[in-house]
């Protein structure tokens, strides 16, 4: 009996190591292939980008120049827009229910829109940076600039959980544009060209989307040019990113490197 109990106890502990060194996987190393590509306002400093129902929004930032758009995806014709005054730098943005989520850089403050008319809602504090917004379903998904992925209740903003993203026990901070893809919540990292796929329910990097190859594309020599910005239409399963002051939007599939070679 002792013996069994021991063996027991032994496949147990073994189970638990088990489980603990899954994080310390190696992430899975994807590239992007470019399926088509749309024309983008080169002007738009992207902070947030989301789809639904056929129709492209996006937010912009810097203090003056933020605006809250609806966007025609094939021809880029901005079909609607709320401009912000120079008080406030616009980031990132979702779509829940009815409403826009959009979030502020530095004014501790997120706002609530009719997804339609564009009227404001609510207004909800907010204590830390804003950078990018998406959803699971359920929480809202907030980043700050840091290595935390924050969790909310979209109807009064109060925190639910909170996970810190890391590959290999790394902390990957500097979390911007987020998107949630199929499970996973896709992450632009501020200056990096590739995107982090992370496990929602501990915050493990499961895999990198290299993209070096289409910020090579679209290189101008401005250093704040960067990788920003993904949606997901879930209806057609397109992937499609851009960056801030870019003038195009691609729709990538991705593969393990390696494999994007003829
Ligand atoms: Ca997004």
């Amino acid at each position: 009996m002792n013996r069994l109990c021991a063996a027991a106890f032994l496949l147990a502990a073994l189970l638990v190591v088990g489980c603990r060194q899954q994080p310390n996987a190696a992430p899975t190393q994807l590239t992007a292939v470019i399926v088509s590509e749309y024309p983008h306002d080169q002007t738009a400093f992207t902070q947030g980008l989301v789809w639904d129902k056929n129709a492209m929004y996006e937010s912009t930032g810097l203090f003056g120049q933020s605006s809250l758009r609806r966007v025609d995806l094939a021809s880029g014709n901005v079909l609607q827009r709320r401009n912000y005054g120079s008080q406030f730098f616009a980031e990132g943005l979702a779509v829940f229910g009815d409403s826009l989520y959009q979030l502020t850089w530095s004014n501790r403050v997120i706002f609530q829109y009719d997804k339609d008319s564009f009227d404001l809602r609510r207004t909800f504090p907010w204590p830390h940076e804003g950078w990018g917004i998406t959803h699971d379903g359920s929480s809202l998904i907030i980043s700050d600039g840091s290595a935390t992925l924050y969790f909310l209740a979209p109807d009064d903003m109060s925190e639910r959980r909170r996970v810190t993203v890391r590959d290999r026990g790394r902390e990957i901070t500097r979390l911007n544009e987020l998107e949630y893809v199929k499970g996973s919540v896709y992450a632009n990292v501020w200056h990096e060209e590739r995107i982090a796929v992370i496990n929602p329910a501990d915050g493990t990097v499961t895999a990198w989307i290299d993209l070096s190859a289409v910020c090579a594309r679209m290189r101008s020599g401005n250093p704040d040019a960067v990788l920003n910005g993904i949606m997901y239409d879930a209806d057609t399963d397109r992937l499609i990113i851009t960056g801030k002051l870019w003038p195009a939007l691609f729709a990538v599939k991705t593969v393990p490197i390696g494999q994007n070679q003829p």
